[in-house]
């Protein structure tokens, strides 16, 4: 085709411009004019500080896209192995500073935005963020994105672009209301369409059996209604590498834009209202965390995004391949908990009834390619769908689940024969009313390997909730502890804590290699190194008190302890147990106004799941605590407590490095690992928390003597529910906790809304299935040491550098190269952008 053969003999001039790839200060001002005048379509005479972000920001992605483009040809040409990671969410956070200070431009793009009386930070605040993710899922699968390609590693992401993300949380009268994220309003400069990837998705439907040419039996899906998906992809750069990855997501867009022979018929509205349907399956985030919602449309996401990301995981490999037989060794899945699970049963779809593979050939390759992580143990959110909604929706899938369950239940027959109830515990379908498929069952009899994301977590995955599995299949379960990006939340959110540690440790290997941290332990009793220390956290808090100002109308003392809880609202996270602890001080200050107590503020923030009644109540009793305390002259300021409205990540860059006390108060067993307390304790803050997920191994590296250890332990819990737990045994028998919740029955905290906090006493009282009331005399005595301590400057300090310097292994870093290891068996594949490569060869 001689039309595509540019016009030019030397194909070496078509090599890309500098003011398109260029670092220096220089090429970044003429190329951010240029995309201010031909991208916003402005000057300087009209511009907006958000036409300079989104300037600044095309200038960034230029430089991405040159290093994304060498990095997919240096994957293409090797036939590297890749990892997908499926994701139901991305919680990536603002992308403009991260970019910046990835590829290494920061200091250049301040300068030239100075130069143009422009002030980054200002640009910098305009960017909205993308909130495609509930929480700490979600924000891991982001810390993993940095960190493949930080590591080099061939890695996708894939997931759905959400028109609305995470709703916008705001507080009218103590209450939580929700506010839609129309995040896509004024465009998104990091993203690409690539309508030339578009796959169809089917839906609904029956299924006919025939017999193809070869006269072997086959079954064709003869689909109801087919939905297309677009491809949008963010470029994801590593720090200080060339490598620049894909974050893929998926956006649902009708197949036909009417459907003609409807709209011959003359039936308008019924052809739009079809091409509306469709276009709804990525129009919003479903909010819950932790709690799924059995609602069809979710079913339909999960399936949608599922089978856009296989069809063109296989398309990509078909490029180097014609037979099947490599697939496993060139391309691994991991299932970001149960959400993408569909994709088991799509895999073996694909390969059998569109590429014509066998049973047994299609279950050998999905079972090497798969792998499962877990994220909860919480019975209410694992996900199983009704047979009937699966039939309906994805008829081929529901033949294909049966299929292998059919088999999979010879399997235990055979191992265990005559047990029953083994089969009934085991089985794919949960044989009640309705009947439904356990997702995780799935995932699990799918994948090569299944792990949890803490040592704790993973024991509890199997020694209880697969504890049948674990028995079979030994060999399929490991742990994979959680850990966070450093670039992100060290360098990126505490630019003066990053900057002391790098000139103390003479290197900045320490963002590559997180265990260097150690180098600082030889200052943790250094008085000259214990001032610089303190004034970073100082002006840290000054800055959060500051926001706090700005926001709430509260003024906060900047040298109180800064107590922090910020995460999902969710009853076994407990921040009522820490309102428990704020009305045990409130009422010592009461009794006796002149005692001497610390100093201390307390900060909450986190979205409660729309439809979470208990999670809406704990807000409101957060915030009407909070009008109390705040406004008593008894209290006199010695007691603040403040809810940070619409907690994000954003906002996370803000208040971690401001702690000095970090709560990780969930009932033992319960949280799967938690992430929010790697990055406190990352920022100098210590913590006070349970043994329950990564808490135990935060406590085990930062030495027990620097940790503020509370309550029962995951086996205690179990045991004295066992027992018969009783509530008001500790309400009747300990007078400070009866004091307490009496003060919620009088209705002290809600005067002009009488037996307003009843559901929250009656919860706890009657039930308290996350046993606040078992906790709480030790979760008091251990807030009397931790303030006791804060009260000693040194001691404290030095409790805090050291934990920071015992952080090494909580760099997601860490944890992506053992899954590189121990799951996908994929190694690092370096990216040069040196070699001369023309723009067409
Ligand atoms: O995943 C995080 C862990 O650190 C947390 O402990 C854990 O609670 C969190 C359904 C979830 N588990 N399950 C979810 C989110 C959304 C949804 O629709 C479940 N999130 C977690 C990372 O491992």
């Amino acid at each position: 085709n001689s039309s595509a053969v540019p016009p030019t003999d030397d194909h070496c001039d078509l090599y890309i411009e500098s003011d398109r790839t260029g670092m220096t200060v220089q090429t970044l001002k003429r190329a951010f004019v240029d995309n201010l005048h031909y991208i916003q379509g402005k000057d300087a005479t009209f511009a907006t500080p958000y036409d300079y972000f989104m300037a600044l920001a095309y200038t960034v992605r230029d430089r991405l896209l040159h290093r994304r483009i060498k990095t997919a040809q240096t994957y293409f040409e090797q036939d590297a192995k890749v990892v997908y990671y499926l994701s139901a969410e991305f919680l990536i956070g603002r992308l403009l500073l991260n970019n910046l200070i990835n590829v290494g431009l920061y200091e250049q793009a301040k300068q030239a935005m100075a130069e143009f009386g422009l002030d980054l930070n200002e640009l910098m605040e305009r960017e909205p963020e993308p909130g495609l993710g509930n929480g700490g899922l979600g924000r891991l699968a982001a810390c993993f994105l940095d960190s493949l390609a930080t590591l080099e590693i061939p890695a996708v992401g894939y997931g759905i672009r959400y028109e609305y993300g995470i709703f916008e949380q705001v507080i009218t009268n103590g209450w939580q209301h929700e506010v839609p994220d129309n995040w896509l309003r004024f465009g998104n400069p990091w993203e690409i369409a690539r309508p030339d990837y578009n796959v169809e998705v089917k839906f609904g439907g029956h299924t006919e059996a025939y017999t193809d040419a070869q006269g072997h039996y086959r079954v064709r899906w003869v689909a109801g209604t087919t939905v297309l998906g677009t491809p949008y992809d963010t470029p994801i750069s590593g720090y200080g590498k060339n490598t620049v990855n894909t974050l893929r997501l998926w956006s649902a867009r009708a197949a036909q834009d009417f459907n003609l022979q409807v709209f011959n018929a003359g039936d308008y509205t019924q052809a739009v209202s079809e091409k509306t349907f469709s276009e709804n399956i990525s129009k919003v985030l479903y909010p819950n965390d932790n709690t799924p919602q059995g609602k069809e449309l979710r079913l339909r996401q999960q399936y949608f995004f599922v089978s856009c990301s296989l069809q063109d995981i296989i398309r990509l490999y078909l490029r180097k391949h014609t037979s099947f037989d490599a697939f496993p060794e060139k391309v691994a899945i991991q299932l970001n908990d149960t959400h993408p699970a569909i994709g088991v049963a799509e895999l073996m779809r694909l390969l059998i009834d569109e590429y014509q593979l066998t049973w047994e050939e299609a279950w050998d390759i999905t079972q090497r390619t798969f792998a499962y992580t877990n994220h909860t143990l919480l019975s209410e959110a694992l996900e199983r769908w009704s047979i009937d909604l699966f039939g309906r929706l994805l008829p081929r899938h529901l033949e294909i689940i049966y299929e292998i369950n059919y088999r999979f239940l010879n399997e235990i027959r055979q191992r265990y024969p005559g047990n029953t109830a083994r089969l009934a515990r085991m089985s794919l379908i949960e044989e009640g009313h309705p009947k439904q498929v356990r997702m995780a069952h799935l995932a699990c009899v799918g994948s090569h390997t299944v792990n949890g994301v803490a040592e704790l977590h993973t024991e509890l995955i199997k020694q209880e909730l697969m504890r049948d599995f674990y028995e079979m299949y030994p060999d399929k379960f490991q742990n994979k502890t959680n850990g966070i990006t450093p670039r992100r939340w060290l360098l990126l959110s505490n630019p003066q804590l990053a900057k002391l540690i790098t000139d103390t440790l003479n290197s900045d290997r320490w963002l590559y290699h997180l265990e260097d941290l150690r180098g600082l332990e030889p200052y943790a009793t250094d008085p000259a190194f214990h001032a610089k220390w303190q004034k970073i956290k100082q002006v840290n808090k000054e800055r959060l008190a500051d926001y706090i100002w700005r926001n709430n109308q509260i003024e906060v003392d900047p040298y109180s302890l800064f107590d922090i809880q910020i995460k999902r609202i969710h009853e076994y996270k407990r921040q009522h147990l820490a309102v428990l602890h704020i009305i045990t001080l409130y009422e010592q200050i009461k009794a006796n106004p002149n005692i001497d107590i610390q100093p201390r503020t307390f900060i909450f923030g986190g979205k409660a799941a729309p439809g979470y009644f208990m999670a809406k109540m704990m807000i409101k009793l957060i915030n009407s605590v909070a009008a109390m305390v705040n406004h008593d002259s008894d209290v006199n300021g010695r007691l603040k407590v403040v809810f940070l409205n619409n907690y994000s990540v954003s906002l996370g860059e803000i208040a971690y490095p401001a702690a000095d006390l970090s709560e990780q108060i969930s009932t033992a067993g319960k949280e799967a690992s938690g992430t929010g307390n790697m990055k406190f304790a990352l920022n100098g803050a210590l913590t006070i928390g349970t043994l329950d997920g990564a808490n135990v191994e935060i406590r085990q590296e930062v030495g027990a003597e620097n940790f503020f250890l509370f309550g029962l332990t995951a086996q205690e819990v179990m045991s004295l529910k066992a027992e018969g737990y009783n509530p008001r045994d500790y309400y009747n028998s300990n007078p400070l906790l009866k004091k307490v919740i009496d003060s919620l029955i009088s209705d002290y905290f809600c005067p002009r809304e009488p037996g307003l906090f009843e559901p929250i006493v009656s919860s706890l009282l009657n039930d308290d299935q996350y046993m606040l009331l078992a906790d709480y005399q030790s979760y008091i005595d251990c807030h009397q040491r931790a303030a006791q301590a804060f009260r000693d400057k040194d001691r404290w300090t030095q409790m805090s550098i050291l934990n920071v310097a015992r952080m090494g292994k909580f760099s997601s870093d860490r944890t992506i190269a053992e899954y590189c290891k121990d799951i996908w068996k994929i190694e690092p594949v370096p990216v040069s952008l040196d070699a001369c490569r023309p723009a067409f060869q």
